[in-house]
């Protein structure tokens, strides 16, 4: 069906990327039934964290964060479908991994807010900021599905 479909920036953080939980997350995002438009693994520039956390700079925790973030490669991604800033919102759960349900990513592996293992952007306007702060347009791809996705779509 032709439903209206929007984009998403999600990022598997250093903890992830270290916990090989690379994998099962584009494959959560898969199987849910979304698209993936752009992906890329990346050590992430300050300037680009300063800015993708620019609303958190007066928190006490902001150096840790930035410090965390910095700790190693993520993988950035772009998730394309309907409603996919909410559903990849319920699909990581509760910011707080302490209250993370299980069956959500944070909620399956995840016990500390500081090592929450993936990002999701919290709405649709942060979401066009946050692909535009991560990803070149060129990065993102246009593709049709072509008949070769049998039965799990
Ligand atoms: O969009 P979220 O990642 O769910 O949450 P957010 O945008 O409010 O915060 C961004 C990240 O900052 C979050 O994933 C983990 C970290 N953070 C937020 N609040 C706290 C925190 N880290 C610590 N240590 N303590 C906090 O209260």
């Amino acid at each position: 069906p032709s439903w209206p479909q929007e984009r998403t920036l999600v990022a598997v953080k250093p903890d992830g990327v270290q916990r090989r939980l690379v994998g099962t997350v584009i494959q959560r995002f898969e199987k849910r039934g979304f698209k993936l438009v752009g992906m890329k693994m990346l050590q992430a520039p300050e300037s680009i964290l300063a800015e993708h956390y620019r609303d958190l700079q007066r928190k006490p925790f902001y150096p840790a964060l930035i410090s965390y973030m910095s700790s190693g490669p993520v993988v950035a991604m772009v998730w394309e479908g309907h409603n996919v800033v909410h559903i990849s919102r319920i699909m990581i759960g509760h910011t707080n991994s302490t209250e993370a349900a299980p069956g959500t990513i944070r909620g399956d592996f995840s016990v500390h807010i500081s090592r929450n293992v993936i990002h999701a952007s919290d709405s649709v306007e942060g979401a066009q900021r946050e692909i535009q702060l991560w990803f070149r347009s060129s990065e993102l791809l246009n593709w049709a599905d072509g008949g070769h996705h049998g039965s799990c779509y």
